[in-house]
């Protein structure tokens, strides 16, 4: 009974503390209900479907005509479906681009989709696709450009209230808005009714922006607003997908300003920012933000869209990740298929929470109450955290394992309904009985993760070394993630000397030069190798870890051109034109402005029976001077030419790669190759790089 009694005691006691315990002031600005609902999407997609998926264009001018606008298999379905399958939460349309063309049949324009063949004009995209994302779970935002390069009335007032009517019409009839997006682009040059004219206006007034979000606020109230400096999210001052490392969800917002000249603070945002106005990172899966065809094969590569994983929402950002749509009306299938590679790394990346098989201690818990309690960084719950006692700006938190664990990745989170607080903080791993260093940091925020080579650890040791106020973190999660398999690149220098390449240094590359298939018993790739002969190079990466493994890469590599020497060039700079002779694929040679056909000859530096030639376009987001139709020549003398072959390099327009045209084999040591057409006529012809075979 007194037992009894004692016990009961104790745990009213201790109840009492817990109670009584309070939680931290909040400190500095906060995000709003709606901003912490926007963190949680963490990553969405961008959709680029316009006008300019129709004229191939990334702005147009505003003089298109709606007629131009004739998707032959729009299915808003299909995006949704490979949004949601891509682990997306969300989705934001170009509902207006610069160009003013409106997919939507708005009643304040005629430029629209009503005056398109689509559908005979009672078509709306909006609609759709706002039906779509119901039927998938996907929320819905909208772009609307404020710059409109069709409207007659832009840079007049009339053009405001057109601008604030679009936003009351996008905003009331395609249901639940998460995020107004407002572009920075703004004023220039443009078709404007005809006018064909510059138009500046004044970014800071023209477009009544209080105005603008008074509307945004009256008709979805849950909405974030989007811009240069927000005011519910920012940009993050780079199209690439970046954040700093050091990235405060702070910003002096009343500095920032659409088109913002200092944007690249954004990238971190303010330490002593006034409001809360986190980053998002925008970045399209492609060079270019709208659908062209040429850049079917320059779809980011998996290792590139990790890099930006980890670099957007693993430093405290949200992802836009923006899919071009094509002019069938579809995601086409080399976007779709590279993003669910990149679902299926980032599973496996966080697979199992290592964080779940700790004990986790801190030197300071809040008032010693379990409602503080450090383990409640990994209960799972994102509204319970580890919190310190308010003058406790510096404590440290471990996990320790029962036996040692591999670990290469953590991921840490800051109670932000509290406010952001982290400034400096190290992670350590106690290895073999010694604590190591294994990374030092600046700011947590919403999320951080960290990558770093993996090791064995008994205990990970997050500490905190200055914060603005008492600590508050609601997650720590460990993983260990596989190392990242991908296929491996070959190089060749003007030298011979071949290099072997994959994007983690973890992985293993196996390669053959006698034609053979590749395997992890084949020659293991350590260091550069002279290839100058005509050789066929199969690789394969490996993963020791687990033995998978990628399927063979395999290269032609023909006779090294150190010994070539540019000879005559029809216009331009001969010492340019070395750039197609330098073994490096991105590298061009763009001739003079002269003609629209154009020839180079090349001295091999001696007698060879050439059997073909490979031509490399120009790649990257605005190639010109491709050669559609060619001749090529071979000779002994530079006088006598044979003309050994000529035809088109089919679909190049479209699909840019190289191509590789043989011959029966011919003996000489001077080469010519004439564009005799070039695409869209253009009077310069360009070259990235020039091979031949000799076998
Ligand atoms: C930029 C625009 O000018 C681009 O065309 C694209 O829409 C990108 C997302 O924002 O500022």
């Amino acid at each position: 009974m007194q037992f009894k009694a004692s016990f009961l005691l104790i745990l009213s006691l201790l109840c009492l503390t817990c109670t009584t315990i309070k939680a931290p002031e909040p400190y500095g600005p906060l995000p709003s209900e709606r901003q912490l609902t926007w963190h949680d999407m963490e990553y969405y997609a961008f959709i680029h479907f316009n006008m300019n998926t129709f004229t191939n264009m990334e702005w147009g001018d505003g003089s298109e005509k709606p007629e131009q606008f004739n998707p032959t298999q729009l299915d808003t379905r299909q995006w949704a479906k490979t949004i949601k399958d891509a682990g997306m939460k969300g989705v934001i349309i170009t509902a207006k681009h610069h160009d003013g063309f409106c997919l939507w049949p708005s009643q304040y324009t005629e430029h629209s989709v009503k005056n398109s063949p689509w559908k005979n004009g009672q078509g709306d995209v909006l609609k759709e696709l706002s039906e779509a994302c119901k039927a998938y779970g996907l929320k819905m935002g909208i772009y609307l450009s404020p710059w409109d390069r069709n409207h007659a009335a832009y840079g007049k007032p009339e053009y405001v209230t057109y601008f604030h009517n679009q936003l009351r019409e996008l905003l009331t009839n395609y249901g639940d808005i998460f995020e107004v997006w407002f572009d920075g682009a703004n004023g220039g040059s443009g078709y404007y009714g005809g006018a064909n004219e510059t138009r500046k206006i004044d970014n800071k007034t023209y477009y009544q922006w209080d105005k603008a979000i008074a509307i945004v606020r009256e008709l979805q109230p849950n909405a974030v607003i989007f811009g240069d400096g927000g005011p519910g999210v920012r940009w993050v001052g780079n199209e690439e997908g970046w954040a700093n490392e050091t990235n405060w969800c702070l910003l002096r917002r009343n500095e920032v300003y659409p088109g913002y000249q200092k944007y690249i603070e954004l990238r971190s945002g303010h330490e002593d920012g006034t409001h809360w106005v986190p980053a998002e990172c925008d970045v399209s899966i492609r060079p270019g933000w709208y659908y062209h065809p040429a850049e079917d094969s320059q779809v980011k590569s998996l290792a590139h869209l990790v890099k930006i994983y980890y670099e957007s929402i693993g430093r405290n950002a949200s992802l836009l990740l923006n899919l071009p749509v094509d002019y069938r009306g579809l995601v086409h299938e080399n976007d779709a298929s590279q993003l669910m590679a990149f679902k299926t790394q980032m599973d496996k990346d966080f697979s199992i929470n290592l964080a779940a098989y700790t004990q986790v201690t801190a030197t300071n818990v809040r008032g010693n109450s379990s409602r503080f309690e450090a383990f409640l960084v990994k209960d799972n719950n994102p509204d319970t955290y580890w919190a310190t006692d308010d003058n406790i700006t510096q404590a440290a938190l471990t996990l320790s394992f029962e036996k040692p664990t591999k670990v290469n990745r953590i991921v840490l989170e800051e109670y932000i309904p509290l406010g952001q607080r982290v400034k400096a903080f190290t992670v350590e791993a106690e290895v073999d009985g010694i604590w190591k260093l294994i990374d030092e940091q600046t700011t947590i925020g919403n999320k951080r993760i960290l990558r770093f080579d993996t090791v064995e650890a008994l205990k990970i040791r997050v500490t905190i070394s200055s914060a603005k106020a008492a600590i508050t973190l609601s997650n720590v999660a460990l993983y260990h993630a596989p190392h990242l398999l991908t296929q491996p690149v070959a190089n060749r220098n003007l030298e011979g000397n071949v290099t072997l390449s994959v994007a983690d240094k973890n992985i293993e590359i196996f390669y053959t030069i006698d034609g053979s298939e590749p395997s992890s018993l084949s020659t293991k790739y350590h260091d550069s190798f002279i290839i100058n002969e005509p050789t066929t190079l199969k690789a394969i990466a490996y993963n020791p870890d687990n033995n998978e493994k990628t399927s063979t890469r395999s290269w032609y590599f023909d006779i090294s051109k150190k010994d070539w020497k540019i000879i005559k060039i029809s216009s331009g700079d001969i010492s340019e034109a070395q750039k197609c002779i330098d073994d490096d694929n991105h590298s061009f040679w763009l001739s003079g402005s002269s003609s629209n056909t154009q020839n180079i000859v090349i001295d091999l530096g001696k007698v060879y029976n050439i059997s073909g030639f490979n031509y490399v376009p120009m790649t990257g987001r605005w190639p010109v001077g491709i050669i559609s139709q060619y001749k090529f020549y071979v000779s002994n003398d530079q006088n006598h030419w044979t003309p050994t072959a000529q035809g088109e390099f089919g679909n190049i327009k479209n699909n840019p790669i190289e191509q590789m045209i043989t011959f029966n084999p011919v003996s000489g040591r001077y080469i010519k190759l004439e564009g005799i057409k070039l695409i869209d006529d253009a009077q310069q012809m360009s070259i990235a790089e020039l091979d031949i075979k000799t076998r």
